[in-house]
């Protein structure tokens, strides 16, 4: 097996399909016998980052920390997913750069506001709306797109399958499968 290891980082708004679709990648790479760990919010926020809301400053160093734990994974030779929205270009390019050339594959997960607020499978949305929730992502605070992302899925138009195999193929086009 002569995949190397990397962090497939997924950026999106929330409810636009970055864990779903890291779950789902996640089985797929597995049945091809790669070695994977997933981070997302439900093992990173109650835990390690349990200290951090979701501030400007809190988003930052919630990125920072994951960043930090992805290398650590990657450097133990397993393919990372890590899902959080890290909706700050430059907090995801500092993940970037603490990374070797090659190991950080960044996943646009493109789905428009309306999309996700239609979705809105947690009810936060509607809160956010009802000023319930400040500093929401795509309602009150910003979510900056990434300008040249590895991978971008527009899980508006594919479905889940689709939206894995995009991945695949990258991971396949450039060697790492
Ligand atoms: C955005 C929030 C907020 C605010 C709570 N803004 O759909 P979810 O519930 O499961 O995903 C969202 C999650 C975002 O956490 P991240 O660690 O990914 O965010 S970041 O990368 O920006 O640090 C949502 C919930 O937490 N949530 N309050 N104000 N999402």
């Amino acid at each position: 097996n002569k995949h190397k290891s990397a962090v497939i980082w997924f950026t999106g708004l929330s409810g636009s399909g970055k864990s779903t679709v890291s779950v789902e990648l996640e089985k797929e790479l597995y049945s091809q016998g790669v070695r994977t760990y997933r981070l997302d919010g439900d093992n990173v926020r109650h835990g390690l980052n349990k200290n951090l809301g979701f501030s400007p400053e809190d988003r930052k160093e919630n990125i920072r920390r994951i960043g930090e734990v992805s290398k650590l994974m990657v450097d133990a030779g397993l393919f990372t997913l890590s899902a959080f929205i890290s909706p700050y270009r430059e907090d995801r390019d500092e993940v970037r750069e603490l990374v070797e050339d090659g190991e950080f594959i960044e996943v646009f997960v493109d789905a428009s506001v309306e999309t996700c607020e239609s979705r809105d499978p947690k009810g936060l949305y509607k809160k956010a709306r009802a000023g319930e929730i400040k500093g929401f992502t795509g309602i009150d605070a910003p979510y900056e797109e990434p300008k040249n992302p590895e991978v971008t899925i527009d899980t508006d138009k594919l479905t889940l399958e689709e939206s894995v195999q995009e991945i695949v193929h990258y991971l396949k086009e450039k060697g790492y499968l």
